[in-house]
């Protein structure tokens, strides 16, 4: 996957070296190039943003570096039409679905907007989808961007070592995860449930399967999605009315 970022922070995008994303790069899983918007203007100052027209608070990204960038970045990049997304609070908000639906593409654009926002040409001319990372306003759109790059990354083949940890996220299935421990069995007075040293396969394939249940009901009962439980789901939901506000 091809994925270019337009931005005025190239270095604002270390964290996609590392990890997991950064590992991806190397073996060639992910293509990812950062693109200096001032390399696309053409007078002196290098002149990213101006006053707004209509007056009022703030300055504007300007339209003509937009297009230049992705201009530019559409000649280097031969082949399928990429989409091409802005981060902004106006946008679709992004999740699980569309973070999967982002990882079918082959090419991905991404263009980064600061202060008060972007000329509204950009918006109706070049992007194909606008994304909001959440309902905060942000100082700029690098971080989005970042999250956008590892929330679909994973969903490439081979990114994330182990398939069966993706499948089984949180959000696959309308469910959040279990508590996860590991040694010493007892810390600070702290123990490990006893089920997890018990070795009894099933008993712990339910009793997470429970968790997950208790801990979706109590935190975000939203996400639940009735026709994804099954039968033994509302037997361990039926126990769990009977236990509801016990700890584990
Ligand atoms: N989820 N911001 C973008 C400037 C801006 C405004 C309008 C384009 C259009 C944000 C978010 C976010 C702050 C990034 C405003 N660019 N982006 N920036 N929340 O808050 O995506």
């Amino acid at each position: 996957m091809k994925i270019d970022i337009v931005t005025i922070f190239p270095e604002a995008f270390t964290p996609l070296q590392v990890s997991v994303i950064g590992r991806a790069r190397e073996r060639g899983l992910l293509d990812v190039r950062i693109w200096d918007l001032r390399d696309f203007t053409t007078d002196r100052h290098r002149q990213v943003d101006d006053a707004p027209y209509g007056g009022g608070a703030g300055m504007v990204m300007k339209v003509e570096p937009f297009f230049a960038a992705v201009d530019a970045i559409r000649a280097q990049r031969a082949g399928a039409t990429p989409r091409v997304i802005l981060t902004s609070p106006q946008g679709r908000p992004l999740t699980h679905d569309v973070a999967r639906e982002l990882a079918r593409e082959k090419h991905l654009i991404i263009l980064c907007g600061h202060y008060e926002g972007i000329d509204e040409r950009v918006r109706e001319g070049l992007a194909t989808d606008e994304i909001s990372v959440g309902d905060y306003v942000l100082t700029g759109g690098e971080l989005p961007a970042m999250v956008i790059v590892e929330a679909a990354a994973r969903f490439i083949a081979g990114v994330v070592g182990d398939a069966a940890s993706v499948a089984a996220d949180s959000f696959a299935e309308g469910l959040l995860d279990y508590p996860h421990y590991t040694r010493p069995p007892e810390f600070r007075g702290r123990r490990v449930p006893e089920v997890l040293l018990s070795g009894h396969h099933d008993a712990i394939r339910r009793w997470r399967r429970a968790q997950r249940l208790q801990r979706t009901l109590d935190r975000r009962p939203d996400l639940l999605k009735a026709e994804a439980l099954g039968e033994e789901d509302h037997r361990l939901l039926e126990d769990l009315d009977v236990d509801a506000g016990e700890s584990p």
